[in-house]
């Protein structure tokens, strides 16, 4: 089927490196003429980068050229609900994602991945394993490499993180296998509620030949599980699952032991389910695991991950700008090895969250609650030892001559970064440049 074949006019809502990879993909299809690009931002990221002969609107709506569209190509940035996409749909206008566009390009097999944390980690391991074993594998979507780029090098599999968002506006993409991680509470200022943002991650199930799901967490399983092949994983011994012995673990698949954890360099004990996801990813794609797992042992994890970006004097400066809901700043927490007291850096663009899970477990450590950016007064409340400042810096400032050995300094901060940063890649960059100034002084 040329799904090419009415389409004549297409507008990209929405620039950014995923915009001009779908301007850069319809291009293939299309002529500049047929091309259009709205972005409501008055400086659109990329604008530099876009071929010569596409329109681009800028700061604002375009509805004559919006209305004038057989399709649109709608970011994962653009709620669906704004009015301007509500009345192109009512007027019958097809509206689709850049994860749609591959899906009706692509011709090797795929696997993806959502959840509400972990996916990137599971992305680019299933990615990393997947290579060892010989495969020429394009991995991207939600991180690093857009979709629509990663055509560009043939592949034998591709393996994608989707976000809920992406999901919204994909409809036809057929997946070897699907996994969908866990639920919790992220992106309220999109959704109406739980219900809404699960329904959005079940789409991932749609046309999946298998479907991962978690046993610790029934949310992820689909509504009518009878229509499904489900394999799933979990901290129990059955299928991909694990078992403790002594002060070790096993990672099990149906009962035999594949690694123990004392083998990986990955820590944290929802690391032991990631690494179940990714063997039970691989061997829904054929990959023989026993090829895989020196890749799996070598494995440190991704850079804003819990990453230690500056040691001296016994004081660690950990980035985890990924954290950027709760439950990931949870599990930062969880698997902490302190010494001494744990500066933690929270704050940014809240995103409508319910921080109070925090309370209880800030209780039981020896922190310092620095809390910064536009939704950082919301922690203020959750530990007695807390304090707000405007930005990353104005904090650092104001406790880096107090830091002694086995401090730890913890960027971990449960919010998205847009109020001060393009994206949390940049905050982390910018939170490993002030630790490497600050403990060389
Ligand atoms: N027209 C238009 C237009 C206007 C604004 C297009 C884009 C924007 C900017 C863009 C964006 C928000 C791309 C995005 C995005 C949000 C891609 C992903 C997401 S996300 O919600 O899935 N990820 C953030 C989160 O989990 O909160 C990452 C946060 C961060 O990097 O700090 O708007």
């Amino acid at each position: 089927m040329d799904r090419w074949q009415n389409i004549n006019k297409v507008v990209v809502v929405g620039l950014g490196i995923t915009g001009l990879s779908v301007v850069k993909h319809l291009q293939k299809h299309l002529s500049v003429e047929q091309i259009r690009v709205i972005d409501t931002r008055d400086n659109p990221p990329g604008a530099d980068k876009l071929a010569t002969g596409i329109g681009l609107h800028a700061g604002g709506w375009n509805t004559e050229w919006l209305f004038d569209a057989d399709l649109l190509v709608v970011n994962p940035g653009i709620a669906l609900a704004t009015p301007e996409l509500v009345e192109a749909r009512s007027r019958g206008i097809e509206i689709v994602g850049d994860i749609e566009l591959f899906a009706w390009a692509v011709n090797a097999p795929v696997l993806a991945i959502t959840g509400s944390n972990g996916k990137s980690t599971v992305t680019d391991l299933t990615g990393v394993m997947a290579k060892a074993s010989g495969l020429s594998v394009g991995v991207g979507g939600n991180i690093g490499v857009p979709a629509l780029q990663l055509l560009e090098q043939d592949a034998d599999l591709y393996v994608l993180e989707l976000s809920s968002f992406q999901l919204e506006t994909t409809s036809s993409l057929k997946l070897k296998a699907a996994a969908f991680l866990n639920l919790s509470e992220d992106h309220m200022d999109r959704y109406e509620g739980m219900t809404d943002y699960r329904q959005a991650k079940l789409r991932i199930f749609d046309h999946a030949e298998k479907v991962i799901v978690n046993r610790d967490d029934r949310q992820t399983y689909p509504d009518h599980p009878a229509d499904f092949d489900i394999v799933t994983f979990g901290s129990d011994e059955s299928e991909y699952g694990l078992r403790t012995t002594g002060s070790d673990n096993e990672l099990l698949i149906d009962g035999r032991s594949i690694v123990k954890q004392s083998q990986l360099r990955l820590v944290g004990q929802h690391n032991l389910a990631n690494a179940l996801v990714v063997m039970a990813l691989l061997q829904a794609a054929n990959v023989e695991l026993q090829d895989t797992l020196d890749a799996l042992k070598n494995y440190t994890g991704l850079t804003h991950r819990c990453q230690v970006v500056a040691e001296s004097n016994g004081i660690k400066w950990v980035n985890d700008s990924k954290a950027t809901n709760v439950a990931s700043t949870l599990a930062a927490l969880a698997g902490l090895q302190l010494d001494g007291t744990l500066y933690l850096l929270v704050g940014g663009d809240g995103k409508g969250a319910d921080f109070s899970e925090l309370e209880p477990v800030l209780a039981e450590l020896p922190v310092k609650l620095c809390c910064f950016g536009a939704d950082g007064h919301q922690f203020m409340d959750l530990h007695s030892q807390s304090q707000l400042f405007d930005d990353m810096e104005q904090a650092i400032s104001h406790f880096a001559d107090k830091l002694v050995s086995g401090d730890m300094v913890l960027l971990s901060p449960a919010c998205a970064s847009f109020d001060q940063f393009p994206n949390f890649m940049a905050r982390g960059d910018a939170f490993t440049e002030l630790a490497r100034q600050y403990s060389s002084k």
